[in-house]
């Protein structure tokens, strides 16, 4: 599959790994928005959260349970975090396998400050 997340998952593209459980990896962002920025994704290939079935109900728990995880690790729990997720053109998606932004490291603007 010409995914480059999924290639990332398969080793065949290397990343700067900061966790990683059977379902669920987290690497750091090769263009950080902010201090810390990370993205979390899913091992299985799903395009983006418009195809997220029920069937992925464990998936996206994980995904969210691995935000929580990474956080405690990085000692950033506390200060505050930012999960985003893009979805299609509008939403600014540019990597077609789901995927959560965690950012963290300053006190961060935008949409919804
Ligand atoms: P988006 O939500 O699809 O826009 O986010 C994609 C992110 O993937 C974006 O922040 C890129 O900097 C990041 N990224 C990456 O970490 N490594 C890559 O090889 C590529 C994109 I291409």
């Amino acid at each position: 599959m010409d995914c480059l997340f999924c290639k990332i998952i398969n080793g065949s593209i290397p990343s700067d790994k900061v966790y990683e459980t059977d379902t669920v990896l987290a690497f750091r962002d090769i263009q950080p928005a902010a201090p810390v920025h990370i993205l979390i994704i899913p091992k299985k290939h799903i395009a983006t959260m418009n195809d997220v079935t029920e069937q992925d109900g464990a998936i996206v728990a994980d995904l969210f349970t691995a935000a929580r995880h990474i956080a405690a690790e990085l000692g950033i729990a506390d200060a505050g975090y930012r999960l985003i997720n893009n979805v299609n053109n509008d939403g600014g998606q540019v990597v077609y396998h789901l995927h959560v932004h965690l950012l963290a490291g300053k006190k961060l603007g935008g949409l919804l400050s």
